[in-house]
């Protein structure tokens, strides 16, 4: 494809009149241009750092696991030492539900491990790169080193197993605990390209690709994992889990997602960073 002058002028337009570039390429794309040329073509009309998100260099490898474990249709993905259930998938954003990724008692072991050493959460300081206390996120955390236990070990290989992605390329493992009326507001797990912290949080193991989510109760009620600009929401169950992937650091991804208040009882979840390097 070529990018005549009437395109040109159609990309300088729309720049100026303020339209989102990646609004732009879902009408490119809509109108029959690949979404390659699309990106290809607004990346060179304005190359900032916002922009440079949308070209193809900026678009990464991400954990895919379903490209052979469900090829001829099955939903079970061999993990190490269990078989994990797709129970529902999408593609845009890259995401799927998996039923039993833990048993009940590594979910239990795994709250009783974390009780002693739980604080409250924080959220990344985005001009200095540090951490910060923050009303979005009103959870209490801690995180388990790779190989601090024999449960670690195992549970963080059968997670690098059913992702497809190297376990030195997570992060700790971060439990959770949400006490009623405790929520985490909707964001996105990347680091965002105009943010001046960005280039500490990067430093180490490049980028977050993608997002592991195990819940490790039932809440009573509320706490479900939700995806608003898709209008998704997936109930809190016991080891199961959610996993989605951005291939760019772009809300073009639709991975913007939230922890809904807990209304009864209490919720807690394991979760899991996905770098695109090794991170440890
Ligand atoms: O607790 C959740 O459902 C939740 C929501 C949004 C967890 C995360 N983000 C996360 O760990 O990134
Ligand atoms: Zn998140």
């Amino acid at each position: 494809m070529r990018l005549t002058p009437e395109l040109s002028r159609w990309i300088a337009e729309q720049l100026a009149r303020g339209c989102d570039p990646e609004d732009m390429v879902q009408a490119l794309v809509t109108v029959g241009h690949e979404e390659r040329f699309a990106r290809t073509a607004l990346a060179n009309a304005l190359p900032d750092a916002s922009v440079r998100a949308l070209s193809e260099e900026a678009v990464r490898p991400v954990p895919e696991p379903l490209e052979d474990a469900l090829a001829g249709g099955t939903h079970v993905i061999a993990s190490l030492d269990r078989e994990v259930k797709v129970i529902a998938r999408l593609n845009k954003p890259r995401l799927l539900v998996f039923e039993g990724v833990l048993s009940d008692a590594e979910c239990a072991a795994l709250i009783e491990e974390s009780k002693p050493k739980l604080e409250r959460s924080r959220t990344v300081d985005r001009v200095s790169g540090g951490t910060e206390l923050n009303a979005a996120r009103t959870s209490e955390g801690t995180y388990f080193h790779h190989t601090e236990s024999d449960l670690l070990v195992r549970i963080n290989r059968r997670i690098a197993a059913l992702t497809r992605w190297p376990l030195e390329n997570g992060e700790p493992l971060q439990i959770l605990h949400y006490e009623r009326g405790a929520q985490y507001e909707p964001h996105f797990d990347y680091f965002d390209a105009n943010d001046p912290g960005t280039a500490k949080l990067i430093s180490q193991g490049g980028q977050r690709v993608a997002t592991l989510i195990i819940y490790l109760n039932d809440p009573d009620a509320g706490g479900a994992t939700i995806f608003p600009d898709i209008g998704l929401e997936i109930a809190a169950v016991r080891g199961n889990a959610v996993f989605f992937s951005y291939e760019r650091a772009h809300p073009g991804t639709g991975t913007l997602h939230g922890g809904t208040p807990v209304t009864r009882g209490e919720k807690w979840i394991a979760t899991r960073w996905m770098r695109e390097r090794p991170y440890c």
